[in-house]
């Protein structure tokens, strides 16, 4: 549990504990954002490469480049990392960024005053394929106290402590266990029972706590749009959770973009309001932790969709996903020369959207 001073904007107040302050200054951090209104921009792997470039040399590089800088000036509040490839001590992750940049990209942006969140697209331990590899319904099962691959995964989750400590207790949002309503990844619905997924984060949360590792906000992010109760049916609990967060993209599908966007709208809106009804009650801070339209097919996505679909909500920050420079399509921010550049823009300097 994250000890966290909220001053009078209806959220429940948690004890404070002096050997933790990293994740208690950052919750203030979205905290006071959030009370003064305001939404905080965030854009996957936005420092370690962008649509046409990567940084090669990361020891001599000073991190400076951004596809979101590029076009509006300023970098997003928000950056994400992924720690894919961590758990078997590999020196890149899953998408070749190496851990040694991620961690450099992290301290840089932290003391740019800007806010890092992890996600962690893992191995499959019981395979040995990807988080993808949804070929088995026992893997959950295997890692958890008993399975025959609980220690095997204990060490993954001391790797990624280790990767974690060296950060030196920079406060950063820790996203694990993510899009688990929906059966695309091995902890996903199908793939175990609401209790083994529980039992999954709470392993991951007590080893970390074991491990001594300081300064994680824990953030909670089934694949939306859902009802409350499916959206609390694998809910972790509030001594481990501090943001609920959810993970909504925008498919053009038969019906084509106007009615694809039209359904994103409502669907982020349906979802944000039912998040916002459960952090009231439940004194949790709330953000759209993964959003976007691949390939921005829309010329004013960001201003006739994005914006429209967040607007009104307390949401900490809503971030978009990578813009991959080695699949030229696979794109989820503006990039220079690309054609909604200026829609972006436009939406990056509305009075409420945090950029830095
Ligand atoms: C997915 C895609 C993949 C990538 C993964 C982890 O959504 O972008 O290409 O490997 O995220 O970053």
């Amino acid at each position: 549990m994250i000890p966290l001073l909220f001053a009078g904007c209806g959220r429940r107040p948690r004890p404070v504990d002096d050997e933790i302050p990293g994740n208690r200054l950052l919750a203030s951090e979205l905290a006071a954002s959030v009370d003064a209104g305001k939404v905080m921009y965030g854009h996957q792997d936005d420092l370690s490469y962008g649509h046409s470039w990567k940084v090669e040399d990361w020891k001599n590089d000073d991190l400076e480049r951004s596809d979101i800088k590029d076009v509006s000036g300023k970098y997003p509040a928000v950056i994400g990392f992924d720690l894919g490839g961590i758990e078997l001590g590999n020196k890149e992750n899953l998408d070749g960024v190496p851990f040694d940049l991620i961690r450099k990209a992290t301290l840089k942006h932290r003391e740019r005053g800007g806010v890092v969140t992890f996600s962690w697209h893992l191995r499959n331990p019981l395979t040995g394929g990807d988080s993808w590899d949804i070929s088995s319904d026992q893997v959950v099962a295997s890692v958890l106290e008993g399975g025959e691959k609980y220690e095997e995964f204990v060490l993954w989750l001391d790797r990624l402590a280790d990767f974690l400590n060296s950060l030196g207790g920079a406060p950063v949002i820790f996203r694990p266990w993510h899009e688990n309503i929906g059966s695309w990844f091995w902890w996903g619905g199908k793939l175990c029972s609401p209790e083994q997924y529980k039992a999954l984060f709470r392993l991951t949360y007590e080893r970390m706590a074991e491990k001594k590792v300081k300064g994680l906000l824990w953030c909670y992010s089934p694949n939306g749009p859902l009802s409350a109760e499916d959206y609390m049916s694998r809910y972790p609990g509030d001594e481990i959770v501090d943001i609920l967060g959810t993970d909504i993209y925008e498919y053009v599908g038969q019906d084509g973009l106007e009615a694809a966007g039209e359904r994103y709208v409502s669907q982020v809106r349906q979802m944000l309001s039912t998040l916002e009804a459960i952090s009231k009650e439940r004194g949790k801070l709330m953000c759209l932790s993964e959003t976007g339209l691949e390939g921005l097919v829309d010329p004013h996505w960001w201003t006739e969709r994005l914006y429209p679909a967040i607007k009104g909500f307390p949401v900490a920050y809503v971030l978009t996903w990578r813009n991959a420079h080695d699949k030229p399509g696979h794109f989820y921010g503006p990039w220079k020369g690309f054609e909604n550049e200026e829609d972006f823009k436009v939406f990056s300097e509305k009075n409420d959207i945090v950029l830095l």
